[in-house]
């Protein structure tokens, strides 16, 4: 295929295409751009990082959005001085191999099966993506319904008959066991996970020479970040916390693109677990739901799970809704690996944590 063919741009983040792709259409291009950047850390200290910028290049790791089996062109320019690359692991065809400074890649490939995915620069593995270079890559699935009608996140052809029987049980019957609107596309929370090491940002800076398997050695996170922000920052963001009233399930999309391993840890109600990935980073779903009040991230982890905005288990139904408690009730996220709770090597609580709000116990629609 001859990549020159494919004219056009796109933006990065932007709206799903309305059509699958055939071999007629030609492939829709989503423009990324990598840029030295100073990033302030929530203890103000600022380090330096490469960071894929997407639309006008002011979105910082925008969120890519593809609609399966869509023709994608990602074309990639790479404005530092160093060579870089990318790739969509568990992708076919979704590499650039090199860039070299001030040049530009492309990479055309079909968006895989309905899920989560991580793209990053894959050089030195893990040293360019723990300096930045990573963002969350979304495909929207083709003919997703369950045998039951219901909406998933996930390829119909990949549904296992527990992860339908999730959505299955998210709906207005009032025998549902999550009573309420069953789950709608776009209901949705990315939670990024990384870690920061600025001893390895500061050589990255320098332009010293970064070999993987001596960072995989000497990697020192001292901070760790949930869509790029820590701590306070990160509790209060509208892009990462949950809202939303009982009934109102919630896909969580929870990706680790650092090295350390993360615990992502949740009051109020348990999540189901959906998806993870393989060794080689394909996409599994699972076969057998389990509920988890905190489920396990290892680095290139990429989980789906449901929060399903159900009453907490713990309040007896006698006491629900609480008439002492006002609404919205706020519930913490926390990750249960101690160190990504602290900040520069101490400051607690200014790591890896956010809040989610249940706002009340019906759905506005059934106020009236
Ligand atoms: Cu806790």
């Amino acid at each position: 295929m001859n990549r020159r063919m494919f004219l056009g741009y796109g933006a990065a983040a932007a709206a799903i295409a309305p059509t699958i792709a055939t071999a007629q259409t030609p492939a829709r291009v989503i423009d990324l751009t990598i840029e030295p950047t100073d990033v302030e850390l929530i203890d103000g200290r600022i380090v330096f990082q490469w960071i894929f910028y997407g639309d006008q290049q002011t979105v910082p790791r925008p969120v890519v959005r593809a609609r399966e089996g869509e023709l994608l062109t990602i074309r990639v320019r790479n404005n530092a001085p160093e060579a870089h690359a990318f790739a969509l692991p568990g992708v076919p065809g979704a590499e650039i191999p090199a860039i070299p400074p001030g040049g530009v890649g492309m990479a055309t490939f079909a968006a895989p099966a309905g899920g989560t995915y991580l793209y990053l620069d894959p050089l030195h593995a893990p040293a360019h993506r723990l300096v930045g270079l990573h963002g969350v890559f979304v495909s929207e699935p083709a003919g997703n319904a369950t045998p039951g009608g219901a909406a998933t996140p996930f390829a119909r052809t990949r549904l296992t008959p527990a992860v339908a029987a999730v959505f299955d049980a998210c709906g207005p019957d009032a025998a549902a066991r999550f009573h309420g609107d069953p789950w709608r596309p776009g209901r949705e929370k990315i939670w990024l996970f990384t870690q920061i090491d600025p001893a390895l940002c500061a050589q990255a800076e320098l332009r010293q020479p970064l070999d993987g398997a001596r960072v995989r050695q000497t990697f020192a996170p001292r901070y760790f970040t949930i869509n790029g922000l820590s701590g306070f920052d990160a509790s209060e963001d509208a892009a990462t916390k949950p809202k939303g009233y009982v009934g109102q399930p919630l896909l969580l999309r929870t990706v680790n693109a650092g090295m350390a391993t993360h615990a992502p840890h949740i009051h109020g109600n348990h999540v189901l677990e959906l998806s993870g990935v393989d060794a080689n980073g394909r996409q599994i779903i699972q076969d057998n739901v389990i509920e988890r009040d905190t489920w396990l991230l290892r680095a290139l982890d990429r989980k789906d799970l449901l929060l399903p905005f159900e009453p907490p288990q713990d309040i007896p139904a006698a006491a629900w809704p609480p008439r002492e408690e006002p609404f919205p009730l706020r519930y913490a996220m926390h990750c249960h690996i101690e160190m990504s709770q602290t900040a520069g090597g101490g400051n607690y609580p200014q790591g890896i944590t956010t809040h989610w709000e249940l706002l009340g116990p019906t759905r506005p629609t059934q106020q009236g």
